[in-house]
């Protein structure tokens, strides 16, 4: 079978974007691929965090996978720095990857902002650690938001660097012509990219200030109902074809978090609201983002608050994913004459 790896941050506010972007395509993946889902805490410290947060948001992560249909029974769930094999290849990438590969990163760019000299080195090697992540596990497949795409493509040229400097060895001790296989992601769907409510041109995201910006996992039905009354549109009626969505960035946004909840089509969607205003298919929006998310945020605070179960499912998932990690990173020792 195929190996899924993702990861979430565990830095608070887990919002539609990251359920949409991620969640529940790791939901879908467990029918059909081995999946290996992980809190990645490591990733979290690369900009300052609160101790007693941290703690706090690792365990609703994992309450929120195990919400919204993530079996860790069946698969694996963890949190990163519970496997040190993910550090140590990190370091191994460190040494594979190039400056000028990670210099053309934007999220380091954007989450740097003008004061760079100031960002973490942590902040900057990020991409690195990801790849580790993926390749520990010697994964094939990545669900992902849409902007995780640069950080997925440098992760398959650390992999093929990988597989061509060391190419003989790789060989001579039985691998095949490649020990580490390209990781595909998986982007697709109609909310790969989810926008703030309050402008189209921005990504929902966990650190906007204004949590009107997003709808979080945790929001009650009263807020969910605020917020989508709230968010930004324009003034004309809902377009009946797909095209007419193109220069709205926020009918385009509500209309793509509506398929992307309902499982159907933006066509569909505007098949059914084309030529009404908005606040009708706003109302609509609101009963649907209720149904389907309000379980999730009731069952993610119930679990939340078991922390001797989350931490037990944290535990035997690490267990369980380094047996994988501790065996692939002693090859990659091997391949690269490290005595052990
Ligand atoms: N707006 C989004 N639309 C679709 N997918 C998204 N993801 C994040 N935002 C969107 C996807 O969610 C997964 C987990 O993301 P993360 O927690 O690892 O990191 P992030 O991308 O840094 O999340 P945020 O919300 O954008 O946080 P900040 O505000 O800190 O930058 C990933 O698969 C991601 O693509």
């Amino acid at each position: 079978k195929e190996r899924v790896f993702s990861g979430v941050q565990p830095t608070g506010n887990l919002h539609l974007g990251n359920y949409l972007g991620a969640i529940v395509k790791f939901v879908e993946l467990q029918k059909t691929h081995d999946c290996i889902y992980c809190v990645v805490d490591l990733h979290a410290i690369t900009v300052p965090q609160k101790p007693e947060e941290l703690k706090s948001s690792i365990r609703e992560v994992t309450a929120a996978f195990i919400a919204s249909g993530v079996d860790p029974k069946q698969h694996i769930v963890f949190n990163q720095s519970q496997v040190c094999e993910h550090a140590e290849l990190a370091w191994i990438f460190n040494c594979v990857a190039r400056i000028g590969w990670l210099n053309r990163m934007t999220q380091f760019k954007e989450k740097a902002g003008k004061d760079r000299e100031n960002a973490s080195v942590g902040l900057y090697a990020y991409p690195c650690l990801m790849a580790a992540d993926i390749l520990v596990y010697r994964a094939t497949h990545v669900p992902v938001g849409e902007d995780q795409k640069q950080h997925l493509e440098l992760a398959r040229d650390i992999a093929q660097k990988f597989n061509l400097d060391f190419g003989e060895r790789i060989a001579a001790l039985g691998h095949g012509d490649a020990f580490f296989p390209l990781p595909e992601p998986l982007i697709q769907g109609p909310a790969a990219r989810v926008m703030s409510l309050r402008d189209g041109a921005k990504k929902m995201s966990k650190s906007d200030p204004s949590d009107y910006s997003r709808i979080n996992l945790a929001d009650d039905a009263d807020i969910i109902a605020q917020k989508v009354r709230k968010a930004k549109t324009d003034p004309e009626p809902l377009p009946s074809e797909v095209e007419g969505l193109a220069k709205r960035p926020e009918a385009e946004n509500l209309v793509g978090i509506f398929s992307a909840l309902n499982g159907q089509t933006k066509l569909d969607v505007l098949r059914q609201f084309g030529g009404g205003n908005f606040s009708a298919f706003k109302s609509a929006l609101v009963d649907l983002a209720v149904a389907k998310l309000g379980p999730i945020g009731a069952e993610m605070k119930r679990l939340k608050d078991d922390t001797d179960y989350i931490d037990k499912v944290l535990l035997d998932g690490a267990s369980r994913a380094k047996v994988i990690a501790r065996e692939n990173l002693a090859a990659v020792k091997d391949i690269l004459g490290f005595v052990r």
